[in-house]
């Protein structure tokens, strides 16, 4: 089969005999064309929304939400992070493509583990407290429409979601080193089924499946926010420089509970400071005497005491006296990891507030 004029990588390109020249042209401009319309695919594949707004245009998608939803439902190879973050975008019509998505999402008869597990899989939770919670919003709305009579309000299935993915990242995570029990399980869900308790054999049954099968993270760099953005607890050695005398002293800090908490050993069970972490900020510091520093501050302050506590050599609680807390860490990766972890405890807050409301919620509809 002749080459045709002017192609240079007619090779592979094969034309049945009794095509004319023309015809041939014909076809080979439609190959061409749909060529450049999957590299096209191909380059737009992480940009999602610029994605179906592409394929819109050259009516390869209908521009509704159910048909969007199906796209991105069965989205072979797309970017499952960049899916979470069309998902999760605030604009009307993304929410509506949120609803018609999570519709795609057959539940019946499934436990609300299996479901999470189904859920969680076909995209990636994005890292926005916002996102997330109208995520799960949509996910508890569809769990209790296919699973009528389990739980008694979409409220709880949400806060359990929650407190599923939690223990998901208390049980795996290895930074996690207090795991806890079926029975601090169960007790921590008391009372989140509208006042009342749910069955024990259904916590018991969702904690042993979670135990045995840990959540599959799609794209998974370990650096996902069920490892940081819930859990972001962390302990080890690390300098601190003192408040008014700027001595260096070696600690053993903890990280939780959206506190840091610090030990001259690391037996010790009283800590020698707590510092709460609430309203602070973090930042990467060059210091003249230590490497691998950085500081937590008030932002937007230069000279306000930061809250927090500390025992003085006499067993007094006081109050502590820095403005900024200086910190150097044993190693650059060492420093990058507290950064990291310390930015996720600040940072999830406002999702904590959310999940408390909704708790305070399922606990008291009863009474009022
Ligand atoms: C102390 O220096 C220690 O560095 C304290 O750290 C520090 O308290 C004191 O800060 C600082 O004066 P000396 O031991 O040389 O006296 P630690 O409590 O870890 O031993 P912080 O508040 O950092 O815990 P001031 O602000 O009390 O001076």
């Amino acid at each position: 089969m002749p080459p045709l004029e002017g192609d240079d990588d007619t090779s592979k390109i094969y034309f049945p005999g009794d095509l004319s020249l023309q015809e041939r042209q014909e076809l080979e401009n439609i190959r061409r064309r749909k060529q450049e319309l999957l590299a096209d695919i191909q380059r737009l594949k992480d940009e999602i929304a610029e994605g179906i707004q592409f394929l819109i245009e050259n009516d390869l998608l209908k521009n509704t939400c159910e048909d969007i939803a199906q796209f991105l439902y069965k989205g072979e190879g797309l970017n499952k992070t960049a899916i979470g973050d069309y998902l999760g975008e605030r604009d009307e019509f993304n929410i509506q493509v949120l609803h018609a998505f999570v519709e795609l999402h057959e539940f019946t008869d499934l436990n609300l583990v299996q479901a999470l597990r189904q859920f969680l899989w076909s995209f990636r939770l994005p890292g926005e407290a916002q996102k997330i919670d109208r995520m799960m919003e949509a996910f508890a709305q569809r769990y209790c429409q296919c699973n009528n009579g389990v739980f008694q309000s979409t409220d709880t299935c949400y806060v359990l979601s929650f407190a599923i993915i939690m223990l998901n990242t208390s049980l795996h995570n290895p930074n996690v080193k207090d795991k806890p029990t079926v029975e601090r399980f169960i007790g921590m869900n008391r009372g989140i089924n509208d006042g009342g308790d749910l069955p024990e054999e259904l916590l018991r049954n969702l904690y042993e499946s979670i135990k045995n099968e840990p959540f599959k993270i799609p794209e998974d760099d370990g650096n996902d926010l069920t490892h940081t953005f819930f859990n972001p607890d962390r302990e080890g050695w690390l300098l601190k420089l003192g408040g008014r005398v700027k001595t260096w002293k070696r600690r053993w800090f903890i990280l939780t509970d959206n506190c840091l908490y610090y030990f001259e050993y690391t037996t010790d069970k009283e800590p020698r400071g707590i510092i709460p972490l609430e309203n602070l900020s973090i930042r990467e510091i060059e210091d003249s005497k230590k490497p691998n520093c950085f500081e937590l501050y008030i932002p937007d302050n230069k000279d306000q005491v930061i809250k927090a506590c500390k025992t003085e050599a006499d067993g007094r609680v006081v109050e502590g006296n820095h403005t900024v807390y200086r910190i150097s860490a044993p190693t650059p990766e060492e420093k990058e990891e507290w950064m990291k972890c310390i930015k996720a405890a600040i940072s999830r807050d406002p999702f904590y507030e959310m999940l408390a409301t909704r708790k305070k919620k399922v606990s008291f509809t009863k009474r009022h």
